[in-house]
């Protein structure tokens, strides 16, 4: 069907911009604001969901919760601190709340007066971080949501000519913002939205058409996800011909495609997953009760968004100070020193065409050197593991990724070569594999 606010280009962006977002594959998320000082809790009282939502948690309304601006003091943070920390955990860009749910704003906006100028600890975050981790050569994107539970005329849903003229100003407010920040900080890659799930905004498609536009034309090759957009029939992320809108499906929220799961790779996309259960902004009940994700189930996350032709965004929440939990220091340190040997299996790689999903761990390719690596994060008891070959191919060398050495591998048959892997091994073992064509055309029965 012909659509006015659809999808604004066909098929996958293959500019320079949005190549090297593929192949950077990793980000790290970052959720900090004026929720990373009460971490959950109000008045004695803990609430378990997640520390940004505390404002709907323990009922806490617009006055009240800006009074937490005197207490954004922010003693600890430290932009290169930050840069620096997402240079060890082995992200290569990083993207920023620059506006949440509650609708503080970590730059000196114009446009309102509920941002950190307004804070003890004033300036401006946004900038500061911009600065920082372009200086590590670590891309930013920032994250902007449409909900806004401080802006007056915010509307879940338009039921009166009122709600139409309250929500019309909100949403110029919303794009005066945008505005502001693709002009403020012309660096950033890319905007990152959310908390467009609500009637009043699905019924404004032509407004999400127009801040794709409005923000690619201040910053050539920005790249925008998809949970910004929705047409004019209200249909999001796929408009109603079914066309991706915004540069990949940003739709896998604390969950990724199944590993088996080709379908996906047909698109660019990326998940987004937290460290805690379900807390975006800093929990300090999750830390307390250490029901975090071990750092290797991270890192298989990674390997797994990877073999499926995706990225992983991982979220970091750091304090109201601006300091990071030792559990997210300890995700850093595992997966970047994983990263530091064995990237060349993550970075520039996608899926490999023709290699089925093993279920001892994921195969992920390199395009530009036609690599195949076998990453192995569930060693069988046995320690063998096999590995099926694609049709006419045979496998001419393997190596141990971290360390260049050969690997000894046994050819079991035409299809399957088998390696032995030490079972005692605790992290996720990468093989590289030179992979040549087989020539057997001659080998074939007659029928
Ligand atoms: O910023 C983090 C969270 O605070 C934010 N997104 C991540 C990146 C987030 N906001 N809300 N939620 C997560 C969960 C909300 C889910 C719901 Fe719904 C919104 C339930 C009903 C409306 C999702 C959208 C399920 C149905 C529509």
């Amino acid at each position: 069907m012909p659509l006015m606010y659809g999808a604004q280009s066909e098929g996958r962006r293959d500019d320079e911009t949005m190549r090297r977002f593929r192949h950077d594959r990793f980000g790290q998320f970052i959720h900090w604001g004026l929720y990373s000082i009460p971490a959950g809790s109000w008045n004695g009282v803990t609430y378990d969901y997640a520390a940004e939502f505390l404002p709907q948690s323990a009922g806490i309304g617009p006055a009240r919760w800006a009074g937490l601006v005197d207490d954004f003091a922010a003693p600890e943070f430290d932009p290169e601190a930050w840069a620096s920390l997402a240079a060890d955990l082995g992200a290569r860009y990083v993207t920023v709340t620059a506006k949440h749910h509650d609708g503080f704003c970590l730059w000196p906006s114009s446009l309102t007066d509920f941002t950190v100028a307004a804070t003890p600890r004033g300036r401006d975050v946004i900038g500061e971080l911009v600065h920082a981790y372009t200086a590590r050569g670590i891309a930013v994107h920032l994250y902007y949501s449409v909900l806004d539970w401080h802006h007056p005329d915010w509307r879940y849903a338009i039921s009166s000519s009122q709600d139409e003229e309250a929500f019309d100003r909100y949403l110029s407010y919303a794009g005066e913002q945008l505005r502001e920040l693709a002009t403020r900080y012309p660096n950033v890659r890319g905007f990152w939205f959310d908390g467009t799930w609500d009637e009043s905004v699905k019924a404004n498609g032509r407004w999400s058409w127009e801040i794709e536009c409005m923000l690619k034309r201040l910053i050539p090759g920005a790249i925008v996800n998809s949970r910004l957009r929705a047409d004019e029939h209200g249909a999001r992320h796929r408009d109603s011909n079914g066309a991706l809108m915004g540069d990949y499906f940003s739709g896998f929220e604390r969950r990724l495609p199944d590993p088996w799961d080709r379908t996906v790779t047909a698109e660019d996309w990326e998940a987004c997953v937290t460290i805690p259960q379900n807390s975006w902004g800093y929990h300090a009940g999750a830390e307390v009760a250490r029901t975090h994700k071990h750092p290797l189930e991270l890192l298989e996350q990674l390997v797994q968004a990877v073999s499926l032709g995706g990225n992983l965004l991982l979220n970091f929440g750091p304090r109201g100070d601006g300091s990071f939990a030792p559990f997210e220091k300890d995700v850093v340190h595992t997966l970047g020193a994983w990263l530091e040997t064995n990237g060349a299996c993550i970075y520039g790689c996608g899926p490999a065409d023709g290699w089925d999903y093993p279920g001892w761990g994921y195969y992920t390719a390199d395009a530009e050197t036609g690599a195949v690596y076998a990453v192995v994060t569930r060693i069988p008891v046995s320690g063998a593991i096999a590995l099926q070959l694609p049709e006419r191919t045979r496998v001419r060398n393997a190596t141990a990724v971290a360390t260049g050495r050969p690997v000894p591998f046994a050819v079991r048959d035409d299809r399957t070569v088998r390696f032995e892997v030490d079972r005692a091994s605790v992290i996720p073992l990468a093989f590289a594999l030179e992979v040549e064509q087989r020539d057997d055309t001659a080998e074939q029965p007659e029928v």
